[in-house]
């Protein structure tokens, strides 16, 4: 029952079940290639998931004589007819045992690839299998999600990383954006994609599923960590009158260390200057941890401000060696309300030119960190760039009339780290040197040896 999606026959569009019958005759390879096109939103693509998908839905016997039979009956209701190509699906049974006779090759996850340049091809090793290679699109397209929000997570720790050289110490960039995004993703599976490739630029996270994506297929013990932190039940449930005493409660029944508590549910800013910067404000100073108070609604630059000039108020703060003022080290603000590429830099400006050292905040995204993208984020497509007929080997393309932006590369691919150190893709056969940076990561149904998270991070930094 768990496993009821679980057949390569029926993880394609219904499209792809026709396709068998409409390659030119005698064609015995077809080669195609995935890269994000030019015009993306992010000129450098962090390309993360692959092993993943390869693992999941891709590696071993993924064939088997109940799955073909179920397809079969499936695709006769779904066509009126009997569309499917079950002898050519019966070889791959009969000749490999299930396992698909195609070869995969792919940068390196975690590497950061400029715009408009080869990512993968794919290619199949039997020629009674031509149409499997694009068969097997719609499933390795869905790389898209995971290496764009690594890309755009990636490009936020930039922006952060600028604003903490200016104004702080960018060594606390681990902990800036934590991800608040499980519930704004469509299922678990989402969550696990999402909130794993949001890891590999941060550690911090409160979505499970996707620390339990990077132990599963990337062999990472621990990828991500999180506090104790209120959310508005946990304050609202004691009344408004008792707001006081539920915010005295998160630092008697958290002690020691951090924990964050949510400020706006009634008034943020009597929560800053009178309970925590007040009534509670010696409970703070005595506690062997941090505080860290969080606005949750307004305009984000404006509300961040105001807390931080209360908060300022009431606990003090220094001036550190780049002339920005830093909150008593006992306070600090997280804004998880509203957190975007752009609304980022905004907030880390307007503190900054209220003369705020980013060492003051983190962030929390949601719909901003896994959902509010797309596969046209980075335009990503995968294309038939060569075949195969009978024994001639020719270059395939598309070159739209109506959209330039468009055009697919043609001929076998490489990637290559040309003179001036850029990435570049070039055709395979334009000498063996440079070397080909795509790495055969599946060979018909095997895998190669994984990347651990922790090289995948450090190709990403
Ligand atoms: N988590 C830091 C730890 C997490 C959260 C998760 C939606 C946290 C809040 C916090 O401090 O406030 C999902 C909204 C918030």
């Amino acid at each position: 029952m768990h496993d009821w999606l679980n057949n390569i026959c029926w993880l394609t569009d219904s499209y792809k079940v026709s396709h068998f019958k409409q390659y030119p005759p005698g064609t015995r390879r077809v080669y195609s290639y995935f890269e994000s096109r030019s015009g993306s939103t992010y000129p450098e693509v962090c390309f993360f998931g692959l092993r993943y998908f390869l693992e999941r839905y891709l590696a071993g016997e993924v064939v088997t004589a109940a799955k073909l039979d179920a397809a079969e009956s499936l695709f006769r209701q779904h066509f009126g007819g009997d569309v499917f190509n079950r002898v050519g699906w019966q070889h791959i049974l009969d000749k490999h045992g299930g396992r698909l006779p195609i070869v995969i090759k792919a940068v390196p996850e975690g590497t950061i690839v400029p715009e408009s340049n080869v990512l993968m091809t794919v290619e199949n090793t039997d020629d009674e299998a031509y149409w499997l290679t694009n068969w097997l699109e719609t499933l390795l397209v869905q790389v898209w999600y995971p290496s764009t929000v690594a890309t755009q997570s990636r490009a936020m720790k930039q922006v952060l990383l600028r604003f903490l050289r200016e104004t702080g110490d960018p060594s606390l960039i681990g902990f800036k954006l934590h991800d608040f995004g499980f519930r704004g993703v469509t299922c678990p599976e989402q969550a696990a994609l999402g909130g794993a490739a949001h890891l590999v630029n941060f550690q911090g996270t409160d979505t499970i599923p996707g620390l339990l994506l990077a132990r599963q297929f990337y062999g990472c013990e621990m990828a991500g960590f999180s506090i104790p932190a209120a959310e508005h039940s946990t304050i609202t449930s004691w009344g408004e009158e008792r707001e006081l005493d539920a915010m005295r409660n998160m630092l008697t029944q958290y002690p020691t260390g951090l924990v964050a508590c949510v400020s706006d549910s009634f008034d943020i800013f009597r929560a800053c200057s009178d309970y925590w910067g007040d009534a509670l404000k010696d409970i703070v100073l005595a506690r062997d941890g941090v505080l860290v108070v969080r606005p949750d609604s307004g305009d984000p630059p404006t509300i961040v401000v105001e807390v931080l000039r209360r908060l300022g108020e009431s606990f003090g703060t220094t001036t550190n060696s780049l002339g920005f003022r830093v909150l008593h080290p006992k306070v600090r603000v997280i804004q998880g309300d509203g957190i975007d590429f752009t609304m980022l830099g905004k907030i880390l400006s307007a503190m900054k030119d209220a003369g705020w050292s980013a060492d003051n905040i983190a962030f929390g995204s949601g719909g901003g960190l896994l959902q509010k993208l797309n596969r046209d984020t980075q335009r990503f497509a995968f294309k038939c760039s060569s075949i195969v007929v009978g024994d001639q080997e020719r270059d395939v393309f598309k070159r739209p009339v109506t959209d330039g932006g468009k055009k697919s590369k043609a001929g076998r691919l490489k990637l290559i780290r040309d003179d001036d150190g850029n990435l570049r893709t070039v055709r395979e056969s334009e000498l063996p040197n440079p070397p080909d940076l795509l790495q055969t990561v599946f060979e018909n149904g095997r895998l190669s040896r994984r990347d651990s998270f922790d090289d995948i991070r450090q190709r990403s930094r």
